[in-house]
């Protein structure tokens, strides 16, 4: 008697309402407070849904800087960035963003409109194959054929893009989709037999990791982003306090590890620290977590880790393996499995000769760089920013020599506070990123890091600066050159400078100007600290065109094709 009536007053309660409409629900439903995206043609019925809901939109001025903002907002937020975009070309501006999403694994769902069902395949107006285009990019994608679907769809679409692996969902909606009128049957839980991401570590990997543990002399934990992405930080200074083990981190695990720990030794790889770089090529035992041995960090592969018995700890069993030869596969979240660790493994090796080793080369071959003369270096830039904001700063970059210096000089040592373009290497990544940073986590202060060339990429974000006042400090780090490129010619082109130099810029200060933006540019070390600070204290956003010293390089540094244990720029 009782089931029935609650049938009943279920059945009264399916509501008809337009595709458009079923979106906006489900977005309520996934607790999604804010889209960053750009209208058009295909995705006028579901601006016109919006418009009536209390859902903050970012208008940014391309597409390309919505997406760059959704992932900001991603990296420190901690819940994926929703991107809303129209049919063919704004379909098609998010395709850099995606790709850069998909190789640093960052949560996002992304609505592409599309023409309607009843002209796909016919080249109609602003029609792309997104779905094609996409498909390696995506961690998965989908077109919505029946307006019914789409609670599921967009359920489904959340729950992949933020569990296992993080990554890129995209979701096409044709036209039609979302003005059709269906019925609203919400959707509650996901149904995916096949995809049953692992999280609990298999124990008997877990053993023998503790076995290994207990037998290493020479043992060194390289930290990844997977670290922050299931905030193990403290299972694995647990971890590395416990047993005495150094801990080294790839360029995006930055801040997992606190960075003023004796045990860290910097970051690794192509321009890592020697010490960390000469750990992971003399180590016993090499325990990597979430990290995925890109060749920026192993350098030549033949010269890698090779003493070493190599445990890989990640999520994403495709990554195990893949690159460096692992005797200790644990396909688990990072937390779990450092605390799975934690429990198993009672006995320490014998490593306090090995930390000493390594402390010592740390203090003997630290990052250095020559403070003389007038110029304003990029490096003691970096170390003002890191003063002025105690660290305590969500810094992003663009791509470049400033976003090794940022790596090397700013010292991260909490996490979530380093936003940067890693696997893909995207200019123009950075400063639309601090103002989706800024959006995440409006408590802490944001600073954009740019190359004079990468902000010019996506310098039409500065419109949303100016109309949401939104206190974000651009520094650019300006040596009128496409800076990584310039050192790269010098040292392995002969000093060839093919296309590299920028003698001809525009004032940034007047650039500024024009969106209302304050501004400043500084050319020496006392007018940076006293300009930064300014800019930091004030209210709204910020512009510090910051002229630095034109031919600086990035040091150290294994060159293409070297081994981890060849640096040049070691500090003589
Ligand atoms: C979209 C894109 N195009 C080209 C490159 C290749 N690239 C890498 S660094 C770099 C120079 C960047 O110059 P700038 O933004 O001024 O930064 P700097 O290296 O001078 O700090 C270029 C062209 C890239 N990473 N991304
Ligand atoms: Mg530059």
């Amino acid at each position: 008697m009782k089931a029935s009536w609650v049938a009943e007053e279920e059945k009264s309660k399916v509501l008809k309402m337009s595709g458009a409409d079923m979106l906006m629900e489900a977005l309520e439903k996934e607790g999604v407070d804010v889209l960053f995206g750009y209208p058009g043609g295909a995705v006028l019925p579901i601006y016109d849904a919006l418009y009536k809901r209390n859902i903050k939109h970012i208008l940014t001025r391309h597409e390309q800087g919505a997406i760059h903002a959704a992932q900001g907002f991603a990296r420190v937020a901690g819940k994926p960035g929703v991107v809303i975009a129209t049919s063919g070309p704004g379909a098609t501006n998010l395709v850099t963003g995606i790709a850069d999403a998909m190789i640093d694994s960052l949560p996002l769902v992304i609505f592409t409109g599309q023409v309607a069902t009843s002209v796909i395949g016919t080249d109609a107006f602003q029609e792309a194959d997104i779905v094609g285009i996409t498909m390696p990019i995506t961690k998965h994608n989908y077109q919505v054929r029946k307006v019914e679907e789409l609670p599921r769809i967009i359920k489904e679409a959340f729950h992949l893009a933020q569990t296992g692996r993080p990554g890129p969902v995209l979701v096409d909606i044709p036209k039609d989709i979302s003005t059709s009128i269906g019925s609203y049957k919400p959707s509650n839980e996901v149904d995916l037999p096949g995809y049953q991401p692992t999280t609990i570590p298999n124990l008997l990997q877990v053993k023998r990791l503790a076995d290994a543990i207990a037998q290493a002399k020479k043992p060194v934990i390289l930290a990844g982003a997977g670290v922050l992405f299931a905030k193990a930080e403290e299972e694995i200074l647990a971890l590395a306090e416990q047993h005495r083990i150094p801990v080294t981190n790839t360029l995006l695990g930055l801040g997992s590890f606190p960075s003023e720990h004796p045990l860290f030794l910097g970051m690794a790889g192509m321009h890592g620290t020697y010490a960390a770089n000469t750990a992971l090529h003399e180590c016993d035992l090499l325990i990597g977590i979430g990290a995925r041995f890109d060749d920026r960090l192993t350098g030549n592969l033949a010269h890698f880790a090779q003493k070493a018995t190599v445990a890989h700890i990640d999520i994403d069993p495709a990554e195990i393996g893949k690159n460096v030869e692992t005797l200790i596969p644990i396909v688990g979240c990072a937390k779990h499995t450092a605390a799975a660790l934690l429990r198993e493994s009672t006995t320490s090796g014998d490593t306090e000769e090995w930390v000493c080793q390594l402390a010592e080369l740390k203090n003997s071959y630290p990052l250095w760089y020559k403070n003389e003369g007038d110029v304003l270096k990029p490096q003691r830039l970096l170390e003002i920013i890191h003063e002025e904001t105690k660290g305590e700063a969500i810094v992003t970059t663009d791509v470049g020599q400033h976003q090794m210096w940022t790596a090397q000089y700013y010292g991260f040592s909490k996490p979530n506070r380093w936003v940067t373009s890693g696997g893909l290497g995207t200019m123009g990544f950075g400063f639309p990123a601090a103002i989706g940073a800024k959006i995440g986590k409006p408590e802490l202060p944001v600073v954009a890091v740019t190359g004079d060339a990468g902000f010019q990429m996506t310098l039409q974000e500065l419109s949303v600066l100016q109309e949401m006042k939104l206190p974000v400090v651009i520094v650019i780090v300006n040596n009128q050159s496409l800076g990584m490129v310039r050192q790269w010619q010098e040292i392995f082109y002969e000093e060839r400078y093919s296309e590299s130099l920028l003698p001809v810029q525009p004032d940034f200060v007047k650039l500024a100007a024009a969106y209302g933006i304050e501004a400043a540019s500084v050319t020496t070390e006392e007018e940076a600290r006293a300009k930064f600070a300014e800019a930091l204290d004030s209210k709204g956003p910020f512009l510090l065109d910051c002229r630095v010293a034109s031919d600086e390089n990035v040091y150290p540094m294994i060159a293409p094709g070297k081994g981890i244990h060849q640096m040049i720029g070691v500090k003589p």
